[in-house]
């Protein structure tokens, strides 16, 4: 195994120079988060895998989550040989990097995988079908820098036609997608994952929890043991949820990173993404008679006459004006923020003034009204 092997290349090699001088060696994140990692670095014996703790320098230096080291990021490492121990004194820019904005109410940006070369979305054509998740995890794609592939999984589940038709659905919404149909149970596509996977080549596998992203990694690693995927209902033995992301490397070179089931899909989107995934939608928009055309009822409205001629179907239109539902509401939240910030720095002028005219004996009507 080479540094190659783990997607080293020219760009960070130049990045690195300055800190191959203080003697600092490469590594790539495999797992951790926010203060301890394992990182994989090529030493005189070979591959060797090391705990490594976040520096202090790079810690203070990270103005947000998103800036600290992720899974699949390349840092700088101070190794101590002996103790098998290294601490991360730099991480290289990313160069593609998959993100969401962070479950829950905050808009911060949570790195899922960093220096990926292909994003894996599963789903199935049963339950887990759903076309408008699906068009969020591209935008999600799309803004990460690397390819989209979906996987329809569980084949064995359904007939053929099914799991057809969902394909195509699939790939009509996303013509820069590769869509697969793939089984973990008996094996079907595992091929065409692995023309994914040269080496050097990163992976990282996103769904819904329960579609077997786990199962196709297992196959993928060489798991030729026996299929152990029926669930017992009583032990519920044989399911494992996933529940840390982890970079792992194949023997045959290429790795894959598992993550942990997305049960919220928030997005960490911005109306720039959202413009250039409906591109065509906006395109007509832009034909619309009024400048704040709603596509509802207004008069020469070029997406409704769209849809009436056929060439766009509701269920994208819908799509779309859901999403830029979403994204006024997240605009909405960052004005509400600004706002409770400029009222808080007023209050502290107002606590100021208060002093100044406590100290004056004088009271102005706005001080009264604001005491009660
Ligand atoms: N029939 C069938 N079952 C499958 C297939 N792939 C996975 N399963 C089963 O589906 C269940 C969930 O699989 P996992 O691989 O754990 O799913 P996951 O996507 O990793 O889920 P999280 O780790 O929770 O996000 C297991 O019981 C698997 O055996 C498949 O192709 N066919
Ligand atoms: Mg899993
Ligand atoms: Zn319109």
């Amino acid at each position: 195994m080479t540094l190659h092997d783990l997607g080293w290349n020219e760009t960070f090699a130049k990045e690195f120079a300055p800190c191959q001088q203080k003697g600092w060696q490469p590594g790539r994140l495999v797992r951790g988060n926010r203060i301890s990692y394992g990182a994989l670095v090529v030493g005189p014996d070979g591959l060797t895998e090391v705990e490594a703790t976040l520096s202090g320098k790079v810690f203070h230096a990270s103005t947000t989550n998103a800036d600290l080291p992720a899974v699949g990021d390349w840092v700088a490492l101070e190794v101590d040989a002996t103790a098998r121990t290294a601490a991360i004194q730099a991480r290289l820019a990313r160069q593609s990097c998959l993100s969401r904005r962070a479950v829950g109410d905050s808009e911060e940006e949570q790195v899922i995988a960093a220096n990926i070369s292909t994003v894996v979305v599963v789903t199935d054509a049963g339950a887990d079908f759903n076309l408008r998740r699906m068009e969020r995890f591209f935008g999600l794609i799309a803004r990460s820098g690397a390819k989209a592939v979906a996987l329809l999984n569980k084949a064995d589940l359904f007939s053929d036609t099914k799991n057809q038709r969902a394909a195509r659905a699939i790939a009509k919404l996303q013509t820069a997608a590769d869509v697969h149909v793939t089984s973990a149970k008996t094996r079907k596509g595992l091929a065409i994952i692995k023309s994914y996977l040269a080496p050097g080549q990163t992976i990282a596998f996103i769904g819904s929890s329960g579609v077997g992203k786990s199962a196709l990694i297992n196959r993928l690693l060489g798991d030729d043991g026996q299929w152990t995927g029926s669930v017992n209902e009583v032990t519920g033995k044989g399911r494992h949820t996933t529940t840390a992301r982890e970079l792992m490397l194949l023997p045959t070179g290429g790795m894959i990173i598992d993550n942990p089931g997305i049960k919220e899909v928030q997005l960490w989107i911005d109306e720039h993404t959202l413009r250039e995934n409906f591109a065509d939608i906006t395109k007509l928009a832009a034909q619309c008679e009024f400048d704040d055309c709603r596509h509802g009822t207004d008069t020469g409205c070029a997406v409704r006459a769209a849809l009436a001629k056929g060439t766009l179907t509701p269920e994208r239109l819908k799509a779309y004006l859901d999403m830029d539902g979403e994204i006024k509401k997240l605009q909405g939240r960052r004005l509400i923020r600004k706002q409770i910030l400029e009222r808080r720095s007023k209050l502290k002028q107002r606590d100021k003034s208060k002093e100044w005219v406590q100290f004056g004996g004088e009271r102005d009507d706005e001080y009264k009204n604001a005491g009660r």
